[in-house]
């Protein structure tokens, strides 16, 4: 089939050698093109889904093989340009130099050594394998050995035993992370020796280069820089909440918080502690999870659910292979690799997901998460194959999240049956946005702090030595959380993040989760909504679906900068519109944080509170960094004047 394709493919760029590589020829090539790579990357994915759905050695190798068929192909097709159409960035339409370049920008495949690019694909499959097959055994809880979906994330999110939570949160790093230390390096250096082929100084370099910006690392801090006071807030809050559930003899002295007391293995998003911090509990709050299973929902209903919500806004509904072809439970009888995703095969046709979806309020948004993917590939499934991607990655995970705003607000939860009364008190309103603070806000440091590391180790300034450590000062820096236990270079927690091992680039989520509250307000004011903005519901409203599908057909086509004019009118990023969603709690915070020392020492403690035997209460104030500073000062005084 390989061979096959490749040998017409290279009569058919024989045949046009012979004629000039005019914009007319470079037209039909670019059509050839996309008839064959559609048939080249269809069989890529295919192999792909089979390990993902099946871990097993055979479907590894297969896989790994026609990764190296469609890297040569795609290898075969720049080197045809080059000969053929060396000027074609003097062609007159934007469109077709843009394919063009995108098609000899060839990434890692430009490696001219076969056995570093197999290595590559290898790599990544074993290290994605170790994490999908990870298990912790916890009998001295009374619990078997967890995977880590359902098991170890249940645990997480239902445990309030500090030890216990200890335990499956070390357990899961020992067996995952811990096992990939030295598989990573490797990957990391034969990845960024395959991208000097391509021109990029390093594999950061490369996959920032997919932003089309170059202040891009300057723009996303200056929003990070933007949004920090709220996530501050929200960390006094939760942490004096967690002080009195737990113990403030488990918190170190330097306004940090435990990472394993969040309700999430990574402490990346809380919203499974809501019970623990929720402001006002006479008033209303909905407990999503406890009304699915009430009203009887099954997977296949929480699916319905999430495309019915797309196709009351006029945008499409899953192609029929999609119900059949997906993987939307955890088999009972083989591996698989579980982190929810969806896959567009390019042929117009086949959209799937995979995913071990659970019944839960948590995984409902996951649902919605991956059929908003899937609804970006219907989107832009006509146009060349190499358009078809989000404008910029951050894209792709705006458009997954878009709904989420819309989609948990009351008015929605009634419409759909899951709330009787839609309340209207502020203490109500409060509970609200605190819920989905400790889902958007909390995240906000994480998915800035994950590419950070990543792209320090791509640059050498981060090397095998400091892997750990310097992982470590970004949680402390970033999230103002410490490990409950001791960590060292024996570890390596990043590992038992899935992106790491899964090799998934993660900047792309921190734009998201800006991106989408401007599109979340630009659908908002189309559709003549007036209110608050977090209480804005865009269902069943085709104006805010047709201003969302001109944004989504153009696919990569055209600079991100030009689908982001088209349906908020600017071409910027901005935080504005999430800091008006989030302004009344962020009032509300400060009023309840008048007694709290906002912040943290930005040093990791080197004074970790052990799980079992905790320091006495006494010693364990948060005391304001600034205090400790001073304190520090005065005794340094002390000794000189002494
Ligand atoms: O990986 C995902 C999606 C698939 S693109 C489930 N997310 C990130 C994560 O789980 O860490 C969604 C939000 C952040
Ligand atoms: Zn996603």
């Amino acid at each position: 089939m390989w061979i096959e394709i490749l040998v017409v493919m290279s009569m058919t760029l024989g045949r046009l050698q012979a004629q000039a590589g005019t914009e007319a020829d470079g037209i039909q090539f670019l059509d050839e093109y996309n008839t064959k790579a559609g048939m080249v990357y269809n069989e890529n994915v295919k192999a792909a889904w089979n390990y993902y759905t099946n871990i097993t050695d055979e479907n590894l190798e297969a896989m790994t093989a026609s990764n190296l068929e469609s890297a040569e192909f795609s290898k075969d097709v720049a080197r045809n340009i080059s000969a053929r159409f060396p000027n074609w960035n003097t062609f007159t339409r934007a469109d077709v130099r843009r394919q063009f370049k995108k098609l000899v920008d060839l990434g890692f495949s430009a490696i001219n050594d076969t056995e570093k690019l197999k290595s590559i694909s290898t790599l990544e499959a074993e290290l994605t394998g170790i994490y999908s097959t990870g298990k912790v055994c916890l009998p001295e809880f009374g619990k078997g050995c967890l995977s880590l979906e359902p098991g170890l994330t249940d645990l997480m999110a239902e445990s309030r035993n500090y030890q216990e939570l200890a335990a499956a949160w070390k357990g899961w790093r020992d067996a995952s992370g811990k096992k990939m230390k030295s598989k990573y390096t490797d990957f990391v250096n034969v990845m960024n020796e395959a991208i000097a082929f391509s021109g990029y100084n390093d594999t950061g370099e490369y996959w920032r280069s997919w932003y089309e910006t170059p202040t891009f690392e300057q723009d996303v801090k200056n929003l990070y820089e933007q949004l920090r006071p709220l996530y501050e807030n929200l960390h006094a809050y939760v942490r004096r909440k967690l002080m009195n559930k737990y113990g403030a003899q488990y918190f170190p002295d330097n306004g940090h918080i435990p990472a394993h007391l969040f309700g999430n293995m990574w402490s990346q998003e809380w919203v499974n502690i809501y019970d623990l911090v929720e402001p006002y509990p006479e008033a209303t709050s909905v407990d999503i999870t406890a009304k699915m299973v009430e009203k009887g929902y099954n997977i296949t209903h929480m699916y319905r659910v999430a495309e019915e919500f797309f196709t009351s806004i006029g945008l499409d509904a899953m192609p029929e292979g999609f119900w059949t072809k997906s993987m939307l439970e955890k088999p009972a009888d083989r591996e698989v690799v579980c982190h929810a995703s969806a896959w567009d095969f390019y042929d117009g046709e086949d959209f799937r997901i995979k995913q071990c979806t659970a019944i839960t309020a948590e995984q409902l948004r996951v649902v919605h998460h991956e059929i908003g993917h899937v609804i970006y590939y219907l989107a832009y499934r006509k146009l060349p194959r190499i358009f078809r991607k989000g404008a910029n990655p951050g894209f792709h995970e705006g458009m997954a999240d878009i709904v989420s705003l819309s989609f948990q607000t009351p008015e929605h939860m009634k419409a759909i049956g899951l709330l009787d009364e839609i309340p209207t008190d502020d203490k109500s309103d409060l509970n609200f946005l605190l819920k989905m603070a400790l889902d958007k806000v909390a995240f906000l440091p994480f998915g800035y702090l994950i590419d950070q590391w990543r792209w320090s180790v791509f640059n050498g300034a981060t090397t095998p030595a400091t892997y750990n450590h310097d992982w470590w000062d970004l949680r402390c820096k970033y999230q103002g959380i410490s490990p409950p236990v001791e960590r060292s270079e024996d570890d390596f927690d990043p590992g038992a993040k899935y992106h790491i091992p899964g090799n998934t680039p993660y900047i792309r989520y921190f734009v998201s989760y800006i991106l989408q509250f401007q599109w979340h307000k630009a659908l908002c004011d189309e559709i003549g909504y007036v209110g608050p903005l977090h209480r804005c519901d865009v269902y069943r409203d085709s104006a805010a679906g047709d201003l969302l599908r001109n944004m989504l057909m153009l696919g990569s086509s055209k600079p991100w900068q030009e689908a982001m004019e088209v349906i908020t009118g600017s071409p910027e990023m901005s935080v504005l519109p999430m800091v008006e969603y989030f302004d009344p709690l962020l009032q509300w915070l400060k009023e309840q944080n008048k007694e709290e020392n906002i912040g943290w020492s930005s040093i990791c403690p080197t004074d970790i509170p052990s799980p079992d035997s905790p320091r006495s209460a006494s010693g364990s104030s948060n005391i304001h960094p600034t205090a400790l500073l001073l304190a520090g000062l005065i005794l340094v005084l002390g000794i000189i004047f002494y």
